[in-house]
């Protein structure tokens, strides 16, 4: 089933990967178009493919360094590749395997793409390891056949809803002027548990359910949530205190720019983001901003140990878990610097 939440004309593309796909598995589609291969690799050398949806995004930038890393320790080549639509990422299976790879690792574009990868893998002979967002089957429920590492996404936004619950007390903001911005993006999944986690905890701590406000984002990048955020704060003139949340750092820079915007003072709003990565900038800015922290997520599991797997899987014929979750740490201005050095994140 193609998601519902999808605009009709991203749906018309995914609906028509799908049924092309379905061409090319019966020997009657269109001829894709495949790079030349490179040099021939040399028999029984490693090659692993590393595709991300959003290249631009520090998140996948740190992915692909850690990775880099492995393919250097490890003595195997990485090929990286952008794949921000369906059409980008179907290609870039193709040219992997015309370039000699044997498997790859794959933050997809869009979830619901998951069983026309999977098949294109399986028909150029290529190892599959998805990472970040789990694929979404026909049935619309996660395709737990398919090997995956990917973050405890409840269990990190419930620690964001409870870092904003400890401000919110500890500022004795009045709970009639308060309320909750969350920056929510629930076509995926990761996404969706991670804003839910953070709200399930903002509730627990005891904001009532009326005060905690959605923006969907369109995009997934701070234009998108600066939009979403900007819509949503016209709407609720009166409320003085924020707390934001979101699915990523990304989202929640785009809601604190929009409260700027809207000339909310900075000490009026507390602001949590996730990944850590993409937001050094904000809190290396010498005048705090309204962006508290971040729960810093760990890029070199996700870069370095999904290389790892794939090489020992190709090398050595060892399977990786089917699913693997990593955890996530506050940082905020008092500790990112100090946290990121530890996590060789930052020199
Ligand atoms: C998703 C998000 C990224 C990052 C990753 C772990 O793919 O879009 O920003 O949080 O999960």
């Amino acid at each position: 089933m193609i998601s519902p939440f999808l605009p009709a004309s991203r749906r018309a593309v995914v609906l028509s990967l799908v049924a092309l796909l379905a061409l090319a598995a019966a020997g009657c589609g269109p001829k894709t178009e495949t790079a030349a291969p490179a040099a021939a690799p040399k028999p029984g050398a490693v090659r692993i493919g590393f595709l991300v949806k959003q290249p631009e995004e520090p998140w996948f930038q740190l992915e692909w360094k850690f990775a880099d890393q492995a393919a250097k320790d490890l003595g195997f080549t990485l090929i990286k590749n952008g794949a921000p639509d369906g059409e980008k990422v179907l290609a870039a299976i193709d040219n992997l395997a015309a370039n000699g790879a044997q498997g790859f690792i794959v933050c997809a574009p869009d979830t619901r793409l998951g069983p026309a990868i999977v098949a294109k893998a399986k028909a150029a002979g290529l190892k599959l390891l998805a990472v970040d967002d789990q694929f979404i089957g026909p049935d619309g429920k996660p395709m737990a056949q398919v090997h995956y590492l990917g973050i405890s996404a409840r269990k990190i936004g419930a620690a964001v809803g409870e870092t904003l619950a400890a401000e919110f007390k500890r500022r004795q903001w009045p709970v009639a002027e308060t309320a909750v911005l969350a920056m929510t993006y629930d076509e995926l999944a990761t996404a969706k548990e991670r804003t839910d986690g953070a709200i399930d905890a903002l509730v627990a701590a005891g904001i009532p359910a009326d005060r905690i406000h959605k923006a969907p984002q369109r995009t997934t990048d701070i234009p998108g949530a600066l939009e979403a955020a900007t819509t949503l704060l016209t709407r609720h003139p009166g409320v003085k205190y924020w707390l934001v949340c979101g699915n990523n750092d990304n989202g929640v820079l785009g809601a604190v720019r929009a409260l700027e915007g809207r000339r909310i003072p900075v000490e009026n709003a507390v602001a949590v983001g996730i990944n850590g990565t993409d937001c050094i900038a904000e809190l290396e800015k010498a005048k705090p901003t309204s962006f508290h922290g971040s729960m810093l997520l760990s890029a070199k599991a996700h870069g370095y140990r999904t290389a790892e797997m794939m090489y020992r899987w190709i090398k050595d014929g060892v399977e990786p878990p089917l699913d693997t979750r990593t955890v996530g740490v506050l940082i905020t201005r008092e500790n990112f610097r100090q946290v990121l050095r530890e996590q060789g994140v930052r020199d």
